[in-house]
């Protein structure tokens, strides 16, 4: 019989959500591992006016898993998830040491919470478990587990890119992180280069180096599906009779610094002006839900992209063409297929990726006889496989213009043949995939308990 899966993440999708506002972990997770029985344990989202947060997990059976979730007090998800988390590690994982703040005690708080995580699933766990944690909320998780005796099988898959080692090293205390990673059995990362730089920090803090790259994917035959439906679903009928024949250029992303969203409009804005012959034959629109909005360069972004779109558009726009448009809500997953498969070209230029799936879904999402092209950045893990891409340097606007121009001039011998090399890739890295190279290894031989430290 397959063993139980308990996963462990940071949040734990809500009961009724149906993927529209999760983000890339849940619906990645969830599509690969559809066949196992499967306890998915972590924070419910919401926070308790209870001092603590050591609780005990409320437990609720949904179709296709048990969820089990956990409350943070006010003053835990202000340190733990607020600072640690997204103040402190974000950026800095994702090479923004400018970014990087630092608190002695948020990082208290940091593991205090995992070890409160780690004794709430203790009294949850089977024998034959395996454990499966999820990302860079949840470095120090194992290693808690482990000191409450606990000698099942855990891996860890990091989904953002792991620095080169001088970058993390910014981090005070950063050997007793990458030391708690330890505890695992297995270590997943996104790309060869996020290993070779995990792998290094791990030799210098004197920890075998194990990370391994397992690229993260989509359902492509279901997303491809999806799109196919969704093409004629009302919204996307309504986004095409708004377009008037011109072509579509679209970005989808969380409203994150890491995503590239200034220099992309900037790049739009250069392609108007360097290559009149895109005047009112083009229209951009970018799809940026609101993320994070507690921490505050989060809040500082959002009005610098106020302010960008709204000069892009009074310096371009016609009377009856707007150039830019820009919606800073959730999008039902649905209809995001069918504005993918709309779209002449998808726009995906982070600054730094682990994967980005998004350029995944748009490639899985075109119509095989007639494809967009994908504008991709070379900094997203995506990058690694996609060589039937445009890509890009993303923090050059002028040379996103090139590739956008590139793109909408495209014949479409070369946009089927590109869009085949990236369909072959999209496929072989699938969800699916993913999900059992890092089950097949977390199932491989236990390793010798002597090997492991504790920490916490
Ligand atoms: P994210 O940074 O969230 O994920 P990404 O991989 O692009 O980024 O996944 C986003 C997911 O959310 C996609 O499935 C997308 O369709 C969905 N989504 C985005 N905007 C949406 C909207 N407006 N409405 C509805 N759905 C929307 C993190 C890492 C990535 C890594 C993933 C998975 O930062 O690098 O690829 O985890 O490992």
């Amino acid at each position: 019989m397959t063993r139980r899966l308990v996963i462990v993440s940071n949040r734990v999708p809500a009961v009724k959500e149906r993927s529209a506002a999760a983000g890339g972990l849940a619906v990645a997770v969830r599509d690969a591992t559809a066949r196992r029985r499967k306890l998915w344990f972590g924070w419910s989202g919401r926070t308790t006016l209870r001092q603590t947060s050591r609780n005990v997990p409320s437990v609720t059976r949904v179709g296709w898993a048990d969820l089990a979730t956990i409350e943070l007090s006010e003053e835990d998800y202000s340190g733990f998830y607020v600072g640690f988390s997204n103040s402190t590690l974000w950026p800095l994982l994702h090479y923004r040491s400018g970014l990087t703040e630092y608190r002695r005690r948020d990082l208290a708080c940091y593991l205090a919470v995992n070890v409160a995580f780690a004794e709430a699933l203790v009294p949850l766990l089977e024998p034959d478990d395996l454990v499966w944690v999820h990302d860079y909320h949840l470095i120090p998780f194992g290693a808690a587990l482990r000191a409450r005796g606990s000698p099942i099988r855990i891996g860890f898959f990091l989904h953002v890119p792991f620095p080169p080692p001088e970058i993390f090293a910014i981090l005070p205390r950063w050997e007793e992180l990458v030391r708690a990673l330890d505890a695992y059995d297995v270590i997943g990362v996104q790309t060869p280069q996020d290993a070779a730089h995990l792998n290094q920090a791990m030799a210098a803090a004197a920890v075998a180096p194990r990370a391994e790259a397992i690229p993260v994917g989509i359902d492509p035959s279901s997303f491809a599906a999806l799109a196919r439906r969704a093409a004629q679903g009302r919204d996307p009928l309504r986004l095409a009779q708004s377009l008037g024949g011109r072509a579509l250029v679209l970005g989808v992303d969380r409203l994150d610094y890491s995503k590239g969203l200034p220099q992309r409009f900037r790049g739009f804005a250069s392609l108007l002006q360097r290559f009149p012959e895109h005047h009112a034959k083009v229209t951009m629109l970018q799809i940026a839900p609101v993320s994070r909005g507690e921490v505050a360069q989060y809040r500082a972004l959002r009005r610098e992209l106020d302010e960008l779109v709204g000069r892009v558009n009074g310096e371009h726009a016609e009377f009856d063409w707007n150039p830019l448009r820009y919606l800073t809500r959730d999008v039902p997953r649905q209809t995001l297929a069918g504005f993918y498969r709309l779209a002449r070209v998808g726009l995906v230029t982070p600054l730094r990726d682990g994967m980005n799936l998004v350029a995944k879904e748009y490639v899985a999402a075109q119509d095989p006889a007639d494809p967009g092209v994908l504008v991709l950045s070379r900094f997203a893990g995506a990058a690694e496989d996609m060589a039937g891409a445009v890509l890009v340097n993303p923090v050059d606007p002028d040379e996103t213009a090139e590739a956008l121009h590139a793109a909408l001039t495209m014949g479409i011998e070369e946009r089927r043949s590109r869009w085949q090399q990236m369909m072959v890739a999209v496929e072989r890295t699938s969800a699916a995939a993913w999900a059992e190279s890092f089950l097949a290894r977390l199932e491989g031989e236990a390793v010798p308990l002597a090997r492991r430290r504790s920490f916490a």
